[in-house]
Formats: C-alpha cells, structure tokens, sequence
C-alpha cells in the first residue's frame, strides 16, 4: 500500500462486515454488550473531543498539564531520528505537545480506528512542523500492523496517550502492552497516560456531565448502528447510565431501555426487557502501582512516573526481545 491510498483510505477494510458481526454478537449476549471502539465514527470522534472541554472530565487537562510542565524531561529520553508512533491518536492533541519539545524526532505515525476524523488535524501539524514525516495509519491497533517501510530503520517511542488503555479489561491491556512491545521492539520506550483511582464523586461526575455530552456519545453508538445498518433504535427509548463499580476499579457506561420493546438489525430482531442495559464502555483506573505490575507483567519495565495526583503519565521500556504472537491480534 503506497501512502497515497493510505491516506485515501479511511475505514480500515472489512470493518462494515466486523461492525455487523460484533453488534448481532453482543445485543445477543448475555449481559447485552457492544464494544467502545465503535464509538468512534466522524459524530463519535468529534463528541469526544466536546467531552474533552468539559469542566466534569478533567483526565484531559490533567494529562495536558503533565505533558507541558514535564515534556522536555519526556523528550529527553527519546533517541535522536526517533518514529514517534501513536495508538488512538484523535485528534493528536498530546502529540503536538510531545512533537514541540523533541526537535529530533522524525516521523509521527498516528494510528486511529476513526479515519474521517484523523486526517482532519494533521494538514495543520503538517503546515507546524514542515520537517516532519507525517504518516497516519487508518488500523484497528489492536491488530498487527507494520510500520511504513521508509520508516522501519527509525528507533521508536510509542504513545498512548488518553487512558485509552483503561478501556480495555485488564487482561487485555496486558495483551495490548505485550502486542504495543512486538511492534516497538526491544530497546523501544513507551509514554502512556493512564487515569488514577480516586473519590467517586469525581469519577461518577466525569461521566455524568451536566449538559449531556458524554450521554449523546453514548447513544451515538445506537444512532451509528441505525446509520451504518439501516436498525430502527428510537434513541429517545435508551438512557444513558454511567456509575462506578469500585471492586473493579472502573467506570461502567451503559444503555438502559426505558421499556421493553423490540429493534430490528440487520434483518434479524433484538427484544430489550425495560430497564435492561447494553454495557457500551468500562473505564479502568489504576493506582501507579497496579499500572506498573501490569506492565511488568506484559515485559515492559517502569522507569519514571509523572503525576499531579488526578492522572499519571508512565515511562516504560522494553529491555527484553519481545515474545512472539500467541495467536493473531490481542
Ligand atoms: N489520544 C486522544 C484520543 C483518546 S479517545 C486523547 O488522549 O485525547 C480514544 C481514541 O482511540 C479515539 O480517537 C478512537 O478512535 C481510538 N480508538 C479506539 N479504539 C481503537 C482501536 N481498536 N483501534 C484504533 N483506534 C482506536
Ligand atoms: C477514550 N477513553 C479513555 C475515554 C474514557 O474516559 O474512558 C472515553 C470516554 N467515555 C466517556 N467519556 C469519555
């Protein structure tokens, strides 16, 4: 594939018959699920990024803040000519912040599931920063994917930025660490942002904001599945409910039916009892030491934490050659 079509290419391939397959699959569990990487179509991405500006959701400024005070010590460890590669880039906000302390570094690799919306930003990093190789990659990071064979000799640091991890269980995140380590190679550094436990009203109030915002992107998973595969959701008929579930350490968001009813998908029926939910997202918090277990158990070694005591930015590095694939993908 040469840039080009990457660069045309928004929706990774096979993902309308994957959508089909992983909607029929979890409105036909039990409990109803839906996974929350669906959540991100060009509506999705942009209400996200709403989320982002509210004064409920601070994981965004707190990262933000962390990043500019600490992002010359950051920069400081990325070896000179470096790839910087990063997994959910959205918007790539933290990575121009990154990009703007580490002059050496020679190529960005934004990976995003949601394509429409990854390009809109980059023309302006572009314009920012006229050395830059540029290099947007429309994946599913959770899948293996090579890096652009121009930029394969470059050392690489990876970023994950968002406490995108937390959104994956725990035993998924430990996969993904060791998947993020076989793509990086042995040497490679890894930056993730990841969310600390703290007081419920806080967590619950993030993902409760008062005027509504985080409630339309839960429901914008309905409303792409009406979209995408012609179903009949009457959004007006789901609630959205987020609370936390503290012996999991995670925010869960949900879907309530208001009644009982019934909705028709892809050409086949789904019944809801009222009050029955969809689980559309789990949002996992870690205290810096459950994060660093984890990611010594995924063949990463901590080396250096950034915090102001809400959010944590972590410095890994992979000291070991990393292990083979078990199987494909996570
Ligand atoms: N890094 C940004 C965005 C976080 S939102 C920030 O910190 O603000 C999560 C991002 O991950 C979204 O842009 C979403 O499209 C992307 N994403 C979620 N699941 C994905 C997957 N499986 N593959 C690729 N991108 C994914
Ligand atoms: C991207 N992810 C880490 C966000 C989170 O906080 O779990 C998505 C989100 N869901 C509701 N609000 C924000």
């Amino acid at each position: 594939m040469n840039i080009r079509s990457v660069i045309r290419a928004t929706r990774p391939i096979g993902t309308a018959n994957a959508f089909a397959a992983d909607v029929i699959a979890g409105l036909t569990a039990s409990p109803k699920n839906l996974p929350p990487k669906y959540f991100y179509d060009l509506t999705g991405s942009a209400l996200f990024e709403r989320i982002t500006e509210l004064p409920e959701y601070y994981p965004t400024r707190c990262e933000i803040g962390i990043l500019q005070a600490d992002a010359p010590a950051i920069a400081s460890m990325f070896p000179p000519g470096c790839a910087l590669i990063e997994f959910g880039s959205g918007s790539s906000r933290k990575a121009r912040i990154i990009l703007g302390a580490a002059a050496t570094v020679e190529a960005y690799v934004p990976v995003d599931i949601s394509g429409d919306f990854l390009q809109q930003d980059l023309a302006q990093l572009k314009r920012d920063l006229p050395h830059l190789v540029v290099h947007p990659l429309v994946k599913d990071f959770t899948q293996p994917f090579a890096i652009p064979p121009q930029l394969a000799d470059l050392p690489r640091v990876g970023f994950f930025p968002g406490s995108t991890i937390g959104n994956f269980e725990p035993d998924e995140a430990l996969h993904f660490l060791r998947h993020i380590g076989r793509i990086l190679g042995r040497d490679s550094l890894l930056i993730v942002g990841i969310d600390l436990v703290k007081d419920e009203q806080t967590l619950v109030r993030a993902y409760n904001d008062a005027d509504g915002i985080t409630a339309k992107f839960n429901l914008n998973l309905l409303a792409r599945i009406n979209r995408e595969l012609g179903a009949d959701f009457d959004l007006a008929a789901f609630r959205h409910r987020a609370f936390f579930n503290r012996e999991a350490s995670r925010i869960e968001m949900h879907l309530a039916s208001t009644g009982r009813q019934t909705v028709r998908i892809d050409g086949m029926t789904v019944g809801f009892a009222a009050g029955e939910t969809v689980h559309t997202e789990n949002s996992y918090k870690y205290s810096v030491g459950a994060f660093q277990s984890l990611a010594r158990r995924s063949g990463w070694t901590p080396f250096k934490t950034f915090t102001d005591g809400m959010f944590c930015v972590h410095a890994l590095r992979m000291v070991e050659e990393p292990t083979a694939y078990e199987d494909a993908g996570v």
